[in-house]
């Protein structure tokens, strides 16, 4: 069975789990630790040499990178409704996985260090760099926003990975100060993630994180 090894409250753990369940794929949860470094310990490194969660195991192929992974565990359990194996649909769906990965991430990122992750570590915001950053979102927000004025969800009329994958870096938004009522299909959309059983069954371990550390 998939091993995965990450902690369920980070954004792309969580990203893992809420796909993983959208998938139906069988796995076996190894808690890492992210809040005492776990991630950083020879034990995992051996696994993911990059030290951040997640990471997956199957057999002796060990893997890194969120969206990597769930489209490894896509094509394991054969779901093919939530990763196309039409071409063009598939290349819409990847499209969306690397965007995430190496756009939009890095900004919404910016909104969770801010208010979330510094309040934790009873550090203050930086509003200037909010600000800094802040255009830039907005402009990524908009491109989100004309995709999803098109359709129910980013790549036609069912969900598949790359909404989870889109979804991910603003999964604490309320708690991120993302100002989603800017760009109303987006909001419209984060609403109905977050209406999916896999959204709510992988809330609990966010909300409990942010309220316990
Ligand atoms: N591109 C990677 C990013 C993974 C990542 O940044 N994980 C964070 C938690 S959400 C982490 O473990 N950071 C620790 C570090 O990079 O030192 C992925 O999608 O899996």
């Amino acid at each position: 069975m998939l091993q995965v090894y990450l902690d369920p409250c980070t954004v792309n753990s969580r990203k893992v789990l809420a796909g993983l369940d959208l998938l139906g794929t069988p796995y076996e949860l190894n808690h890492v630790d992210y809040f005492t470094g776990a991630h950083k310990k020879p034990e995992f490194l051996a696994i993911n040499p990059n030290g951040a969660v997640p990471a997956a195991v199957d057999g002796d192929f060990a893997l890194s990178e969120s969206n990597a992974i769930l489209q490894y565990a896509a094509d394991l359990t054969g779901a093919d409704r939530r990763y196309p194996k039409d071409l063009k649909r598939r290349a819409d769906v990847n499209r969306w996985l690397l965007w995430e990965g190496s756009t939009w991430f890095p900004s919404c990122y910016t909104f969770l260090v801010e208010y979330v992750v510094k309040p934790l570590m009873n550090a203050q915001p930086d509003k200037s760099i909010i600000d800094k950053e802040m255009p830039n979102w907005h402009r990524l927000a908009g491109i989100l926003d004309a995709r999803l004025a098109k359709s129910d969800w980013l790549v036609g009329d069912d969900v598949t990975i790359a909404d989870i994958a889109v979804a991910a870096p603003m999964h604490v938004h309320k708690l991120q100060r993302l100002p989603l009522s800017d760009h109303p299909n987006l909001e419209r959309w984060m609403a109905d993630i977050e209406e999916l059983p896999c959204w709510q069954r992988t809330q609990g371990a966010v909300d409990r994180a942010l309220q316990v550390k």
